[in-house]
This record gives C-alpha cells, structure tokens and sequence, in this order.
C-alpha cells in the first residue's frame, strides 16, 4: 500500500517537473513558488537529494540583490502576460536580470528545507551545497529583518496576503476590507458586479469557481497588489492606513527557520553578525503577544490599528513547531481536540464553527497537505508523538483515498483544487519516510 501511494507520488513530482524544479501543478500554476518549491525539496530529499538540492538552488535564481527571495519565478516558456504585468520586475533595478520574478515574498522556509535536504546529502555535496545556499538565505532572512521589521518589534510585516502563503484566511481577508477601497470598487463590490470579470481568471478557467477565492476577495487581492506596486512594494514607502499585518503563521515560521538557519550556518562557518542574531532572539518572545488569551489562540496583528485579527485559523498551531511559551503549547494541543477542528478529515484551515468556514473553499475551511505537515513537525516538538502518528496516519489516509489534490473537504474527504499538486505528492514522501 505504502509503495502505491509512494509510486503515486512521485508520478506526480515527475508530471510537474520543469527541468531543475517543479511547478506546483500544471495548467494553474505553471511557474515556480517559493514554499511550494520548499516542501518539494522536503519530500524529494527523502529520495532524490541531489534533484531537492537542484529545486532549492532555482527557487534562489530569483533572489533580488537587496536579499529578498520572491514568492515567484516565471517559467520563461510560459506566456502568462496579465501575471508578468502585474510585476514587472525587471523595472526594479535590484531584481535578476536573467529571469521574471514577483516583487513580494512567501513563507520564509528556505532554511527548514535547506536542513532537510542537507541532512540526505552526503558529505562532499553537502558541503558544497552550504557554502553555495546559506550566504543567499542569510540575506534573505537579514532582508526580513531590515525591510520588514522597521520598527526593531522582532515581528516581519507582511504587505499583501499572497506573502503569508494561507492567500484568503479570514483574517486577512478582514484587513482588507477594512483597507483603503477606490470608490469604483465600492460600487462594483457593492453591486456584485465582480462575477461579470470573472472570465479574467486565470484559476477558475481549470477548476469550480465555489472552490475558489470569491470574485470580490479575488479583486481586492488584485487592487491590493497594484497598490503595493504604486510603493515600489516597499513596506517603508507605504502610506498610512495601507494594509499591514504581523502575521503568526509567517513569523512561528520565521522562527523555526532561525534556528535551522544557525545551525546550517555554524556548519559552513558563515557569520550571522550581532544584530541579525539579536533579532532571532526578539521574535520567540515578540510571538507571545499575538496570544489572544480569551480565545485561547495566537493571531495575527493589524498594525495600522494595533489589533489583534481574531478570526480563528490553523496558523495558530503553527506556533507548535515554534515551540513557545509552554503553558500554550499545552493549551493547543488541547484545543486540536474540540470539535470545531476535530472534523472527520483534519485539520481544517478554518474551524467548522467560525461563520467564516466553507469546506470547500480554498483557505476558507479545506484541509491542506502543507499545514498538517507542519502541525505534524509541532506536534513532534511537543513530544505529542502519539498525536503526530495519528495525525500522520489520516493525512496519509487522506491522500490515499483522495489522491494528490490541492486540498480536501474536512467534512467528507473529498479532493478539491489542483488534483496533480506537488507539495502534496512531496510531503506524502516524506511522511513515509
Ligand atoms: C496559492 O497562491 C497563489 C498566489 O501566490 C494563487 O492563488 O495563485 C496559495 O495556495 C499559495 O500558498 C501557493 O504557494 C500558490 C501555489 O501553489 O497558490
């Protein structure tokens, strides 16, 4: 059984490999992502370290010369006008010159995957493989840091949803809505005009609309997006009242990869310097006040007004693997137990209670492959190994039944999304092994 759903894994990292590295899924997602590339060299790590090595060392082709790592690569054979428009990279100074990148960035989790597929390289590789990636993933997290965190709080700013990764998480799409709205896009949400665009699409072209963004948050996404672009995409440059948020699951995230990241870097001797280290320091601790303690969970925080987003989501047990203040480590775990989460195909994005969940809606309510993974790591940390093992039995389960799709309904196991989807097929590995 295991060998079948290994054989069918890797089928599907075979289908969507593009030479070096490997999109996402074919059709939809044709270009490379930066924490889809990631879990890929996760998963590959486990048989194919040299080709994991290989994602990672393209996904750092996109790197811009002030450090930032881009949440997308463009595949150059891939004519994809209206997303390259959006971008534009190459009238930034600092981008590659060689490839098209976007101008933001994705979860930072470079580190944690570089850790992995180091661990499977053998030693002359590995060797060089540190000395060519940790320089550049240093820069990338000293970035962080200085563009992100200006104001030394130990937390990265985000600047637009597409850079947390959970792209439609209630929370964010809250922030938004809050956020400066042009007044023709007042009247087209408010007359529910954004279906008659929806042939611009790119997503709904392969797949249900229901399972989808909803046209109106798919819009604002988009508004948001040239309005970061008006700023350079700089988070310095952008006005007040834009849309701002320190967002958990990003920065628990950050987090883990510190410190794989100073380890990594202790092994091919590359200095971190006082006040990137001190920065590591600050975040662990800075985390603690996202804890919303009436309901018992860590959030996201809206800096233009300072307050906590309290839309519950999976980004809080993202703060096991971060390993924080044990008494809430506890208390989560605990609540991975109320009925709410436990749904019959764990975990969901959003629980089944909150007004916000939809079971088949993208980061609406869906449970997703990369996110059970990372509870997965938590819960390890934790020492919950018995939880681990049965988390890890019904994700595998799960895509056993359902196949390698994008995500799954919690409710009844069905796939949804993308059905040939890589970080599923790589994680799928790695959990096997
Ligand atoms: C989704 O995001 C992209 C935009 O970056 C999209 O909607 O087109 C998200 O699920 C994101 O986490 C993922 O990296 C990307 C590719 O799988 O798709």
């Amino acid at each position: 059984m295991a060998g079948d759903l290994a054989e069918m894994a890797t089928g599907v990292l075979e289908h969507n490999r593009r030479g070096s590295w490997t999109c996402p899924s074919v059709g939809i997602y044709p270009h490379l992502w930066l924490w889809d590339s990631c879990f890929v060299a996760i998963g590959l790590a486990t048989t194919d370290p040299q080709r994991a090595a290989d994602e990672l060392r393209a996904a750092l082709r996109g790197q811009w010369t002030n450090g930032m790592v881009p949440h997308m690569v463009f595949a150059a054979d891939v004519s994809d006008f209206g997303s390259k428009r959006l971008w534009q990279s190459r009238r930034d100074q600092r981008s590659p010159r060689d490839v098209e990148t976007s101008c933001i960035t994705q979860p930072p989790i470079l580190a944690i995957a570089a850790w992995y597929v180091a661990r499977a390289l053998d030693t002359e590789p590995r060797v060089a493989f540190l000395a060519e990636v940790v320089p550049k993933i240093v820069e990338h997290h000293r970035w962080l840091y200085r563009e992100r965190d200006i104001e030394h709080r130990g937390l990265v700013t985000l600047i637009h949803p597409w850079e947390c990764g959970l792209d439609t998480t209630p929370p964010w799409m809250d922030a938004m809505r809050r956020g400066p709205t042009p007044a023709w896009l007042r009247i087209v949400l408010r007359w529910r005009l954004t279906r008659f665009v929806r042939f611009l699409r790119p997503d709904t072209r392969y797949l249900p609309a229901a399972e989808r963004s909803s046209d109106d948050d798919g819009l604002r996404m988009l508004m948001l997006a040239r309005h970061d672009k008006r700023y350079g995409f700089e988070r310095r440059r952008l006005p007040a009242g834009s849309v701002l948020i320190e967002d958990f699951s990003f920065n628990a995230l950050l987090t883990v990869a510190n410190r794989k990241l100073e380890q990594l870097a202790a092994e091919a001797d590359v200095a971190l310097g006082a006040e990137l280290s001190t920065s590591f320091r600050a975040t662990p601790q800075a985390l603690e006040a996202l804890w919303d303690e009436s309901r018992g969970q860590y959030c996201s925080r809206d800096v233009t007004t300072g307050q906590l987003v309290t839309d519950p989501t999976i980004a809080t047990f993202l703060g096991l693997w971060a390993d924080l203040r044990p008494d809430r480590m506890g208390l989560l775990v605990d609540s991975l137990a109320n009925d709410a989460w436990s749904l019959p195909f764990p975990i969901p994005s959003v629980p089944a209670d909150s007004p916000q969940f939809e079971a088949d809606r993208y980061w609406k309510g869906p449970t997703w492959i990369n996110t059970n993974w990372l509870v997965i790591q938590g819960l390890r940390e934790q020492g919950e190994t018995q939880l681990a093992a049965d988390l890890q039995r019904r994700t595998l389960d799960l895509v056993r039944t359902g196949g390698c799709a994008e995500y799954f309904n919690p409710l009844t196991g069905d796939p949804d999304g993308a059905r040939e989807f890589s970080w599923t097929a790589a994680l799928v590995l790695e959990l096997l092994a």
